[in-house]
């Protein structure tokens, strides 16, 4: 975990630069998928679940403090990445969700930077790390 300053067009760019994006999407699928079978369960989406979790803080609703409340939340969100509802989340359905998710947090973010504590290795952190490497170019 670390606290890292980030704003909407951060994401944004990261989102947008496909290629990178698609890689970073297919590392982190590939990392969540513990057994390997190309598909996510809900127990291994959890682990993305869960760094988004400053997400639904953002938004207000503080979840943290009733673990059924927050494994609610969480079923909501797995049925919101499984588009054809066969309780497994796939490749295609994790990007264009992943997509979508990003760029709501982006928009909620607009223009002012936000401190955020992001999870090493999470989607938002590689986001970060990609726009101050284009800055020390
Ligand atoms: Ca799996
Ligand atoms: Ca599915």
């Amino acid at each position: 975990m670390s606290v890292e300053v980030l704003d909407g067009a951060t994401i944004v760019d990261f989102v947008e630069e496909e290629e990178a994006f698609n890689v970073s999407i297919r590392d982190r699928f590939a990392r969540l998928d513990a057994d390997h079978d190309g598909l996510l369960s809900l127990a291994e989406l959890l682990k993305e679940l869960q760094s988004l979790r400053v997400i639904e803080t953002h938004f207000g609703v503080d979840v943290e403090t009733d673990p059924r409340e927050l494994a609610r939340v969480h079923e909501l969100l797995f049925v919101q990445f499984d588009h054809d509802s066969n309780g497994k989340v796939d490749l295609e359905e994790f990007k264009s969700e992943t997509k979508r998710m990003m760029l709501a947090i982006a928009s909620g973010m607009g223009f002012l930077p936000v401190q955020m504590v992001l999870e090493e290795g999470g989607l938002l952190k590689i986001a970060v790390e990609r726009e101050s490497t284009k800055l020390a170019a």
